[in-house]
């Protein structure tokens, strides 16, 4: 059931309202990538093949955002036209962003972190997306660390996602996903994945191989009221996969780049996604775009072995 007070500032389409009331699968889907993960017009194009992608699989879409201070689950073709097109004009909200946003009646694009904060609030428990964010390279000194790591701590909502960039320091941020005690799922995979490349050669934590076995863990972890998510990583399909030397050396440019015209804070992770796409003559946009809706696939999956497990937990 929806807390009363929190009900009051979400926007919840009638599709997905229903979908949640009745128990039925469904996959929240965040609005950053959109607006500032992908350029015009192929950010919307994806998001409407994303969404597709759910509904093939058996689940309701609802993608993310904050409009006019409101926080949207569900979004009309409208709305994710407008939040492609304004690209990064649209602030990129994470949870601190939120309540400043609401009062102040505008527009935000939600990151990892704050779609789960919504996706939660609206009852909503499994969440796709394409990578986390994580800790930085050089973020033992720099104390960049996303938000979506303390997030991924203490919300109810398993998100699926390929990986972390190696723009990241992936072995940083498995350390801090330990210590909060988040647990790292490879879907049928043994090694977390690097998002454009298959593995990063981390050990994930469980290899869970089939979307009834991740249902099951997900339901015991809730019921037993251990607070947060399940990270599930699933590794970009083989074909799409990109050669992991070669993109490293891109990667490695676009930090120095980065450094060298003193980007840091929010700004760094929209900045290298859109260096890295540029310097792969778009090659690299299209993994991304593959290995998101892969995930897409994956996570509706799961989410109907969940809707199953839940209705008959609570019936039995
Ligand atoms: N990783 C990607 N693509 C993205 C993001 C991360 O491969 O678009 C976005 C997500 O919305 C994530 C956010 O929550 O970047 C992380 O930003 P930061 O590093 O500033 O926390
Ligand atoms: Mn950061």
């Amino acid at each position: 059931m929806v807390n009363e007070l929190k009900a009051a500032y979400l926007d919840v389409t009638p599709e997905i309202a229903k979908a949640i009331e009745n128990e039925q699968p469904v996959v929240a889907l965040e609005s950053t990538i959109i607006s500032h993960g992908m350029p015009y017009p192929k950010n919307v194009k994806t998001a409407r093949e994303v969404e597709a992608m759910i509904r093939e699989n058996g689940a309701v879409p609802a993608t993310i955002a904050i409009l006019n201070g409101r926080l949207k689950v569900g979004l009309s073709d409208a709305e994710l036209e407008y939040f492609g097109k304004s690209g990064l004009n649209v602030a990129k909200a994470s949870r601190r962003d939120i309540p400043f946003i609401v009062s102040g009646g505008k527009e935000g694009a939600t990151t990892v972190a704050a779609t789960m904060i919504i996706a939660a609030m609206a009852g909503i428990r499994i969440f796709a997306t394409g990578g986390v964010g994580g800790v930085h390279r050089g973020g033992e000194l720099s104390m960049d660390v996303s938000a979506d790591l303390d997030e991924l701590s203490r919300t109810n909502v398993a998100v699926v996602c390929a990986g972390m960039k190696s723009i990241l320091d992936i072995g940083r941020s498995l350390e801090y996903l330990e210590t909060v005690g988040v647990p790292v799922v490879g879907y049928q995979t043994d090694t977390v994945p690097a998002f454009y490349a298959r593995s990063s050669g981390f050990s994930v934590d469980y290899r869970i191989d089939t979307p009834i076995a991740v249902a099951e863990a997900l339901l015991s972890k809730y019921e037993l009221g251990i607070d947060g998510s399940i990270l599930i990583t699933n590794p970009v399909p083989e074909k799409y996969a990109l050669d992991s030397n070669k993109i490293e050396n891109t990667i490695d440019e676009a930090l120095a780049e980065m450094d060298s015209r003193g980007i840091t804070g929010k700004e760094t992770t929209p900045f290298l996604l859109a260096r890295i796409a540029e310097q792969t003559g778009g090659e690299s946009l299209e993994t991304n775009i593959k290995l998101v809706l892969n995930n897409a696939k994956v996570a509706a999956r799961i989410a109907v072995e969940y809707s199953n497990l839940a209705s008959a937990s609570k019936r039995g």
